[in-house]
């Protein structure tokens, strides 16, 4: 079994519902238990012209490898997002994983860790809630640097999930 820290992210009309699913949904894959998530945080889209975001981060732990990890959170995005769509429109719900162990992993269809998670509160302050501080990224960073290095901005700790 591995550590696995996942980043959720949803800009849904009800972005909270969409994580609470993704919740559910990742207590249930195989060969895996559910070790925790986050408070869930609201913050600006990077991207000009989208609602805002609700993120959260989830740990897990798996013997599942990283691919067989990947298929299984893309096919619950697919799950929400086909589900939402009707609705909604697109597919607005992300899972991203962060951290694999101490993997390093460098394939076309998976980079861990996550790019620009070194830079995102809305990433790491979550993570924060779940990881020691005391861990270490690939590139040496403790996440208690990558904190300091990253101001609590614009992002809003909700009070309930
Ligand atoms: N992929 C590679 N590495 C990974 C990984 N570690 N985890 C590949 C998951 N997937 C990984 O992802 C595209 C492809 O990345 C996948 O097919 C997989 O093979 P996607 O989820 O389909 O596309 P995406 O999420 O639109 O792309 P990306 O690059 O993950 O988007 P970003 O950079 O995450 O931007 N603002 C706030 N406040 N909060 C947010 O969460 N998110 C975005 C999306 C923009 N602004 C935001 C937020
Ligand atoms: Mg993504």
């Amino acid at each position: 079994m591995e550590r696995i820290y996942i980043g959720m992210g949803s800009n849904l009309a009800d972005p909270a519902e969409q994580l609470r699913s993704a919740i559910q949904a990742l207590a249930q894959l195989p060969d895996s238990r559910f070790a925790g998530v986050s408070a869930f945080y609201q913050s600006d889209s990077l991207l000009p012209g989208q609602p805002r975001y609700t993120n959260a981060v989830a740990a897990i732990d798996s013997g599942l490898e990283p691919l067989e990890l990947l298929d299984a959170l893309q096919a619950i995005e697919i799950d929400q997002g086909r589900e939402r769509h009707e609705r909604w429109g697109p597919r607005t719900l992300d899972l991203d994983i962060l951290l694999f162990g101490d993997r390093l992993i460098d394939t076309p269809r998976l980079k861990v860790p996550h790019y620009h998670m070194q830079a995102r509160p809305f990433v790491l302050y979550p993570l924060a809630e779940l990881a020691p501080a005391t861990l270490t990224l690939a590139d040496g960073r403790s996440l208690a640097q990558l904190l300091a290095e990253c101001p609590f901005v614009g992002l809003e700790r909700l009070p309930h999930r």
